[in-house]
């Protein structure tokens, strides 16, 4: 019997940690946030801007979302008078200060959509800083001819 109880009562303490597991934080936020969708199979762009109001610096370490299989943070640069795209470890975030995911800078790029989605549709997704911390946010869902929120 004392077998058989031990498991019940592991899995219920896992799922307490994992109720606790993404804190809502108080120090960080996230503001103007979009997604320039792109038609046919060709990846989308999450942006925003990240407010930080601690005393310490903090760093985006990337994205998550339901709706997209995949969800990278990439930084567009200018390279010989062209733009280029590359897969980064992180956006910092100064102490007191803002960073933003913006067109021809820091994006998320989403691919592998779990649904149809399309301009007017709302896709959650949540930020994950170094630390642990984490962020819920709704990005709306812009035509592919929208270049701000
Ligand atoms: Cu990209």
């Amino acid at each position: 019997m004392k077998l058989r109880t031990l498991p019940a009562a592991a899995l219920l303490a896992m799922t307490a940690c994992v109720a606790v597991a993404a804190p809502a934080t108080n120090t960080l936020r996230v503001e103007h946030a979009w997604i320039r969708w792109l038609p046919a199979t060709l990846p989308a762009a999450a942006y925003a801007v990240i407010e930080n109001d601690s005393s310490a610096p903090a760093r985006l370490t990337g994205a998550s979302s339901p709706d997209y299989g995949m969800v990278m943070l990439h930084r567009s640069q200018l390279e010989n008078g062209s733009s280029a795209m590359t897969m980064v470890s992180g956006m910092d975030i100064p102490a007191h200060g803002k960073a933003a995911l913006s067109p021809g800078g820091y994006h998320l790029m989403l691919s592998d959509p779990a649904r149809p989605i399309k301009p007017g549709d709302t896709v959650h997704m949540t930020l994950h800083f170094a630390g642990g911390e984490s962020i819920r946010a709704d990005f709306p869902v812009r035509p592919a001819n929208t270049s701000s929120p």
